[in-house]
């Protein structure tokens, strides 16, 4: 058992500088992954054809693809995610033989997926406790007649961020047609937190920033998001715009060396010199959760310039013109920024008003600025007002509809952004339902349907009684990890489409399939034909992309045709949802999408042929204001004096974590147990910790900790983290997802999205006597 879940030989922790974000270290890493994988030469075939006109789309992040490719258009994410799913290594129906479901649940999330691809349809043996192989009419058929036989809504349809857009769109319909809008998706755990708050301020759903925008902007203010890790190929954009002179205004609580400097690792100049672009001009490390107040003293330091500039006729510093036109609640907003305590919003974050006023002159400077976000702003309990106050800032100096200026979050699954385009949600005012009943026939259910946290709270009341997952590994994704499990296997039905085996296949329900479809490197052949698919980055840009290397097997579906034959064997025949033609033939589904959407998919697929693919309209780019007040909303924060996320203080003893990813993850995807930014190497299992927290607490580098959340209503810990002296700052602690997802509450999430606050859990540490304790646990995350 051991010898599965143990990966690496040597626990090392290094404090040296690290190098910079990309350069040799950055080859060196995706070399380990590829060779470990066996995949060295196929990739070395397929990554150039990645992200290019004739290829595939990249199957990592969701960052914007241009439309002038460079010769090697791909990251280090990139280049492991590729070799990660077109290994040679074989997840057979042999290996399930070998292998009870009880002793696979042992092994770490590391092994279950370095097994390699699945590569037949499984369904659950109960008396001999294994995944035996199965045909696929047998799996859909019985499929179809387990939810037959419940109430839809005692069904959940979840969707993790990969599927294309024309399986996400035939999965919602399917979903509806069934009658349910039971659709939760990857960004309730993630961006939702933008869905719910932009569209009250400026009226879209989606940010507003395009990849022209960062050749013409002067300044970037970057929150939350560890670009070099998460979406790498965002460099090559803050390099050029740094090499123009832009400013780089960072915020977030650790030193991330992405946001410090770069080498272009496909730049053989810059690879053989020693020069590296420094990317933040300043960084400010925050307190976690400290951004509302953050950016309220640039607000409040801006409106104070402007108002001493109005009192003596000198040039104005906010855009006046723009405010007056185009906004909403401007007087509410100044009010309160003007009379809010410097020393109330120092407290908050942890930065003084000197090094505040400071950035706010470099804002109140540049011509043009974009605001960078990613979870660290939306996965707080106040993430809905993070990022509200963030367009308020942005509003203040006219920085959204115009050229080289705007909002952007950075979306996370390569489509998950387009997902929610084709109807991937469980808000019905968000789904065409009266276009869909028009061109199908049929009355679409209208009851809003659960989210990720409802499904959960479902799943442990018992009202849910089956659970489809295309793509993902939801247990190991939600909060609460121990109280989600035992509730997970009481489920009648469960269902998983997936490419690699994870632990949500594992804890199962009575009846379970495990289905496993091609990925999107891999050739899709329809009746002969290949196909090509399409994805929404997080631009809002489409994309065509076509497989390139032959599948692992030959019993593998595609996406598309799962959900079709599962469509097909649930609901009754109509003539005017054609699943098996739909099949056969994807650009018929593009048709079908045009017909449903046709303000952003008019003449879908013949502008899916242009290079770059194509735009979605994004109202407020152009300065349409789709709100009720048909302006752009300023929004006076609420949460400055009260902090939702942490309990009274207690002598200091509770401090705030946040889970954070390696460079070596992709989700709960876990390709290695180094973080080579971080300076880490061998185990995950650590907590991150400050000097002065560590000196308080009585804690030395190397201790064994256990940890527990701060909160009355369930016991959670998390034990045997190795601490390590980070610089964090005070009250503040690290440790990575999902190892610590046990600690969240599943109550403890942002207002308003329902987006688990995984950045602020308030917790306490207890020093464990015998060290041996942390070994067993850092290779084995189910105590
Ligand atoms: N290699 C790789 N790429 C990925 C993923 C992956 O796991 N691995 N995941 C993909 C997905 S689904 C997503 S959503 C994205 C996630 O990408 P990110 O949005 O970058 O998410 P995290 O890695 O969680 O890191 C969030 C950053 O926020 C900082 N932070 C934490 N709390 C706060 C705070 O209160 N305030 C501020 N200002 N900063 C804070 C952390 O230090 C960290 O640098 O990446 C995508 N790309
Ligand atoms: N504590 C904490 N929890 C978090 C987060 C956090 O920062 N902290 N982040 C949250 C975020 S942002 C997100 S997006 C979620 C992620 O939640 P999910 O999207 O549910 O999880 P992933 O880890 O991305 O899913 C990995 C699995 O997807 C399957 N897979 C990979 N490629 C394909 C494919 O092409 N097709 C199909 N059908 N399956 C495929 C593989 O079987 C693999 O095991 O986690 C959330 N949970
Ligand atoms: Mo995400």
């Amino acid at each position: 058992m051991l010898a599965k879940t143990s990966v690496s030989s040597e626990t090392r922790i290094e404090h040296e500088e690290h190098g910079p974000a990309g350069g040799w270290g950055s080859l060196k890493s995706v070399g380990g992954v590829l060779t470990r994988q066996h995949a060295l030469l196929k990739s070395t075939q397929v990554l150039p054809h990645q992200n290019k006109p004739d290829g595939y789309a990249c199957v990592s992040c969701a960052w914007a693809k241009p439309e002038h490719p460079h010769a090697a258009e791909f990251c280090e994410n990139v280049a492991k995610a590729t070799a990660w799913e077109i290994t040679s290594k074989r997840a057979t129906p042999e290996f399930f033989l070998q292998h009870s479901l009880s002793e696979l649940e042992t092994w770490s999330d590391f092994a279950l997926e370095n097994e390699g691809r699945l590569t037949a349809p499984l369904r659950y043996d109960a008396t001999t406790d294994r995944y035996v192989e199965t045909t696929w009419t047998e799996a859909f058929d019985a499929i179809g007649g387990e939810l037959r036989a419940l109430d839809p809504d005692e069904a959940v349809f979840y969707c993790s961020g990969r599927a294309s857009l024309e399986t996400a769109y035939l999965y919602q319909l399917m979903a509806r047609l069934y009658g349910t809008n039971n659709l939760p998706d990857s960004s309730n755990m993630c961006h939702e937190t933008t869905s719910v708050a932009l569209p009250k301020t400026i009226g879209v759903s989606v940010g507003t920033v395009v990849l022209d925008d960062f050749d013409h902007t002067d300044c970037i203010f970057f929150f939350g998001q560890n670009v070099g890790s998460n979406s790498p190929r965002m460099l090559h954009q803050l390099q050029d715009a740094r090499k123009r002179g832009a400013r780089i205004v960072t915020f977030n609580p650790l030193r991330e060396p992405g946001l410090v400097s770069f080498v272009n690792p496909q730049s053989p100049r810059e690879m053989l010199t020693p020069g590296e672009t420094q990317i933040s001009t300043r960084y400010h490390q925050l307190k976690t959760g400290g951004d509302v107040g953050a950016i309220l003293g640039i607000c409040k330091a801006l409106i104070e310039i402007d108002d001493a500039a109005a009192s003596c006729g000198a040039e104005r510093v906010l855009d006046v013109g723009f405010i007056t036109e185009h906004t909403h609640g401007f007087d509410d907003f100044a009010r309160y920024a003007r009379q809010v305590a410097w020393e109330a919003i120092e407290s908050h974050c942890g930065l003084s008003r000197d090094e505040l006023r400071f950035s706010a002159q470099i804002y109140a400077s540049a011509k043009a600025v974009i605001a960078v976000y990613g979870m660290g702003l939306t996965q707080h309990r106040d993430g809905v007002e993070n990022v509200q106050m963030l367009t308020n800032l942005l509003l203040l100096r006219g920085n959204i509809g115009k050229q080289g200026a705007g909002i952007c979050p950075v979306r996370g699954h390569s489509n998950v952004q387009g997902q929610r385009t084709v109807g991937i949600t469980e808000k019905p005012a968000l789904a065409p339902l009266d276009r869909l009943k028009e061109l199908y026939g049929f009355e679409p259910p209208r009851d809003k349907g659960l989210n990720t946290i409802e499904a959960c709270e479902g799943i442990l009341q018992g009202d849910v009684k089956a659970f489809i997952s295309l793509g993902g590994n939801f247990l190991r994704a939600v909060p609460d990890t121990l109280r989600m499990e035992p509730a997970w296997r009481k489920l009648r039905l469960t269902v998983n489409i997936a490419t690699k085996l994870n632990r949500s296949h594992l804890v199962h329900g009575e009846v379970a399939y495990l289905l496993p479809c091609l990925g999107r490197i891999e050739i899709d052949r329809q009746q002969g034909v290949p196909q090509a698919v399409s994805v929404e980055d997080s631009t809002g840009v489409m994309h065509a992309s076509r497989g390139r290397v032959a599948p692992a097997s030959d019993k593998l579906l595609s996406e598309t045709a799962i959900v079709a034959g599962m469509a097909e064997a649930l609901l009754p025949a109509n003539p005017r949802v054609p699943w098996a033609d739909w099949a056969a033939d994807y650009a018929s589904i593009r048709d079908a999408i045009a017909r449903t959407f046709p303000d952003i998919f008019h003449n879908f697929n013949s502008r899916l042929r242009a290079p770059g693919g194509f735009h979605r309209p994004i109202a407020a780019r152009k300065r349409h204001w789709n709100t009720p007040t048909h302006k752009a909303n300023f929004i006076v924060p609420t949460c400055l004096d009260a902090d939702p996320d942490m309990p009274a203080p207690d002598g200091g003893a509770i401090l705030r974590l946040m889970t954070i990813r390696s460079n070596d993850q992709f989700n709960t995807t876990v390709y290695g147990y180094n973080d080579r930014f971080r300076g880490i190497h061998g185990t995950r299992s650590v907590i991150l910790i400050g000097d002065d927290d560590m000196e308080r607490l009585g804690l030395s580098e190397g201790d064994i900790v256990n940890a527990s959340t701060v909160a009355d209503d369930a016991p959670r810990t998390v034990y045997g983290l190795r601490v390590v002296r980070y610089e964090i700052p005070q009250g503040c602690a690290a440790a990575y997802y999902p190892e610590c997802n046990a600690l969240i509450p599943l109550w403890h999430h942002a207002k308003g999205s329902c987006v688990p606050a995984a950045k602020s859990i308030p917790i306490r540490l207890q020093r464990v006597a015998d060290p041996r304790v942390g070994v067993h646990s850092s290779e084995q995350p189910f105590p």
